[in-house]
């Protein structure tokens, strides 16, 4: 234990080193802006920071890998303080509200979240739901720098964290002890780990260990799919209601239901460390025969650490999380949520409108600048955020096979998505579109020349929102609308040659992570997993960059591809992860 300097007329205020292998911030350099410990608040935030491990910097030097402002400062007025005309790209700028979200973590959750993010501020590497690939260069996660191997998003995130590759190595340790010795999900999967556990379940579980961001694979078809409303943020919700099963009927019903609104809470604010947690927790407890009342009960239940432990116990205690009130409290936060579930809207547009003062979706209309697409985002906002029943999937695809098969018979349409994995209700309606012994080009004249044109006189198709390429494109996105109906719903068309159609069948048909563990797989065995193929023989630099295509193994049939990489045949509806 430590003491700081006295100062006149003020308590002499005690640090707590905390013991090393919890010093989530050794290494790290942390400059608090504005530059003084006058303020109570701030004073002891920077208290907090030293007993975790952070030096304090009073002066802004090259040493400095943090930057915390307080939260109503903005970055114009931090540059100005610092006379810089833009922060160093190493340096990594947040609120106050990073060090104790990651205290309350004991590890260094991503700082590129939506509620660390200062004023002003644009990310070096733009966060929009377009590049979701940039993200990681900014995670400072400590399960991803454990895990280097994972492929470049994971290694760009480490060697960005800390300028000096010792201090990162250092941090990597501190942070695996600390791992080992408090996190729940580390030892649990540990223990979950059995010899003779079956490769695609390994791979599964690695996929989902991995930052729900970082792309093994830099295939243009992820980064397209991602480009859809609240995308993956949602593909955890969703995800979530597939797997929980049976609903929240148990003794823990109450409790669950609060934790799930915190995970769909940290779904939305894009920390996805956070909302793991959380479901690797509801999942835990869900499954747990009798009611957990106290923190230390919570910690016997496996796959919950102490900190939810803490939770659950005063859920049953007050009925409620004082967290999440807080979280509700925050208006900013809820706005920025509600303009995230906006078609088309990336967090950059989001602030934009925050900044400017805009509260709703009328504020929106009226006042900002909104593109084409947004516009129908905004007007259609509670249509495209609503799940659409599966019998209604069934009418919005008979619309299109109809239409199609009277332009040319031998086409074939295949509902993908949640639809294929047998969901009750789906986000969005995912076509596949193929014609055995046609080519792309033909595929693509056909869809969009003829059978788009055809479906808008027809009324179905009520807007056309997004279509890759005119001249190679193999996707079309747009709304459509049952007659009688006045709900618009999301539709995707994707053309596949017959050729692709295995692979293009395996990869529409996820989920997201049963993909990740797929291609995960493939390129253990030296192949190489995208939505056209298989291929092996890929060549690969050191740091895992592909160098060559590689040759093709299977693309056509979807069961071969399972058999090529050794993994038994699992119908669509076993693909939930
Ligand atoms: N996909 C993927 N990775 C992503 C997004 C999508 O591998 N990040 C694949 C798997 C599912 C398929 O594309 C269709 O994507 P979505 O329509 O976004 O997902 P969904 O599973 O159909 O879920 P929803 O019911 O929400 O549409
Ligand atoms: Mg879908």
């Amino acid at each position: 234990m430590i003491k700081n300097k006295k100062r006149k007329g003020k308590q002499v205020a005690e640090i707590k080193i905390v013991p090393e292998p919890q010093r989530i911030f050794q290494n790290l350099h942390f400059y608090f802006f504005p530059n003084s410990d006058t303020h109570p608040g701030r004073r002891q935030r920077i208290i907090r920071a030293l007993e975790y491990g952070a030096t304090w910097q009073n002066e802004f030097n090259d040493s400095v890998t943090h930057i915390i402002t307080d939260r109503e400062y903005d970055y114009p007025q931090l540059l100005t303080y610092l006379k810089l005309r833009e922060l160093p790209t190493a340096v990594i700028l947040v609120n106050e509200n990073y060090p104790s979200s990651c205290m309350e973590f004991y590890k260094l959750v991503d700082p590129s979240s939506v509620e660390f993010r200062v004023k002003g501020y644009e990310l070096p590497a733009p966060i929009t739901a377009v590049q979701p690939q940039a993200i990681p260069s900014q995670v400072s996660d400590v399960s991803l720098k454990l895990k280097p191997a994972k492929g470049k998003a994971a290694a760009a995130s480490s060697s960005q964290l800390t300028p000096q590759p010792e201090a990162s190595s250092n941090l990597a340790s501190s942070a695996a002890s600390l791992l080992a010795s408090l996190s729940p999900i580390n030892n649990d999967e540990q223990q979950a780990k059995s010899k003779d556990e079956d490769e695609l379940e390994s791979a599964i579980r690695e996929a989902k260990e991995s930052h729900p961001l970082a792309s093994d694979d830099e295939e243009d078809g992820n980064r397209h799919k991602r480009r859809k409303t609240s995308s993956w943020q949602d593909k955890f919700t969703c995800m979530h209601k597939h797997t929980g099963g049976k609903g929240d009927q148990g003794p823990n019903a109450q409790t669950l239901s609060v934790l799930q609104e915190l995970a769909d809470y940290y779904d939305q604010t894009r920390d996805p460390w956070r909302s793991k947690s959380y479901r690797q927790a509801i999942s835990a407890l869900r499954k747990h025969p009798t009611k957990v009342t106290t923190k230390e009960e919570g910690m016997r239940v496996f796959g919950i650490g102490t900190s939810i432990a803490e939770k659950i116990e005063e859920i049953v205690r007050t009925s409620h999380l004082r967290k999440l009130d807080s979280t509700k409290m925050d208006e900013r936060q809820q706005i920025l949520n509600k303009f995230l579930k906006i078609y088309g809207v990336g967090i950059h547009a989001a602030e934009r409108w925050a900044s400017a003062g805009h509260k709703t979706l009328d504020d929106l209309l009226q006042k900002a600048e909104l593109t084409d697409n947004q516009r129908i985002g905004v007007a259609h906002y509670d249509d495209f955020n609503t799940r659409i029943p599966r019998a209604e999937v069934e009418q919005h695809a008979t619309t299109v096979t109809k239409a199609l098969k009277s332009l040319d018979k031998i086409y074939t349409i295949y509902t993908m998505g949640s639809y294929r994995r047998g969901a009750q209700n789906s986000g969005d309606i995912d076509l596949l579109i193929t014609k055995p012994g046609a080519s792309i080009d033909e595929i693509r004249t056909t869809v969009m020349d003829r059978l788009v044109p055809l479906l808008t006189t027809q009324n179905f198709l009520v807007a056309a929102l997004a279509q890759t390429s005119q001249a190679d494109g193999t996707k079309w996105h747009g709304a459509s609308c049952l007659p009688h109906s006045k709900i618009w719903r999301r539709i995707d068309f994707l053309l596949v040659p017959e050729a692709e159609l295995g692979a293009a069948l395996l990869y529409f048909t996820g989920n997201d992570i049963f993909n990740r563990s797929m291609r995960l797989l493939a390129s253990k065995k030296g192949m190489r997993l995208n939505q056209r193929g298989l291929y092996k023989d890929v060549l690969r630099d050191y740091g895992r960059e592909k160098l060559s295509e590689g040759t093709l193994v299977e693309g056509r049939d979807e069961r071969k591809i399972f058999e090529a990489l050794g993994v038994p045949w699992r119908p669509p509806e076993h693909r939930i992860c």
